[in-house]
């Protein structure tokens, strides 16, 4: 196994479709990443298994307790004699995803993802065992579990083997930092629209060229941002 994917929820459930789907069933099927989940309430000592409690000095909605998290996450190491590993809190207050994060994260052998509901997690937390706060953008969700499926497969697909022969990365989007080029596919003529000529021409350099010039283009309209970065 090249990557297992520790996951610390307050709600299970939300991984079992994904992870029993498409391309991430079929590499966890082929034995190339493993993926687990666990409640972070399991681990509470609290006779009513509660998870959480007031903020000190007040202020809205709840927050995570110390206790339940740090024994899940004690739980983890121990049960599967991990190191040191990279233990990534999903909040919109952390350092926004992107694709060279993606590739860093893709060479670790053990990843740890803890999704926060509720207000938070208490601070004390977070300095003592995560490695790494990520946001997956400028808007707010309901808790982490969204944002953890997005970081996790963001890293699978680029971990080898879990693409198949025709769904490479090489080229695509942010791989260059430049946005694809437009796809065609039969039929030739569709409601009078036709493929570019270029295309149906054999010329595999001129192909080349064309798709290169069609990303800049795109690029430039929709994310200069990306150009700038080049
Ligand atoms: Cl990682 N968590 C939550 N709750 N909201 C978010 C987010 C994460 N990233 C963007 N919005």
């Amino acid at each position: 196994i090249d990557m297992r994917f520790h996951i610390m929820t307050l709600f299970p459930e939300i991984f079992n479709s994904y992870m029993n789907e498409s391309i991430m069933k079929r590499a966890i099927e082929k034995g190339i990443i493993d993926c687990k989940v666990y409640n972070i309430r399991d681990f509470s000592e609290n006779k009513h298994k509660k998870v959480d409690d007031y903020p000190f000095g007040g202020g809205a909605g709840m927050v995570m307790t110390p206790q339940p998290i740090i024994d899940t996450y004690k739980h983890i190491v121990e049960t599967n004699k991990i190191e040191n590993p990279r233990v990534i809190y999903l909040t919109p207050k952390g350092k926004v995803h992107c694709q060279e994060i993606a590739k860093k994260l893709s060479i670790e052998e053990d990843v740890i993802l803890l999704c926060g509901h509720y207000e938070g997690i208490d601070q004390r937390v977070i300095d003592m065992i995560v490695t790494d706060e990520i946001s997956i953008g400028d808007y707010v969700l309901t808790g982490g579990e969204l944002a953890a499926l997005v970081v996790i497969d963001s890293i699978s697909r680029l971990i080898p083997g879990v693409l198949g022969q025709n769904e490479s990365f090489e080229d695509e989007s942010f791989e260059n930092n430049l946005l694809e080029y437009p796809q065609y596919t039969r039929p030739r003529v569709y409601e009078g629209m036709e493929v570019p000529e270029v295309l149906l021409s054999g010329n595999h350099k001129k192909i080349d060229e064309w798709r290169r010039e069609e990303s800049i283009k795109i690029t430039k309209e929709r994310r200069p941002d990306l150009l700038d970065k080049k």
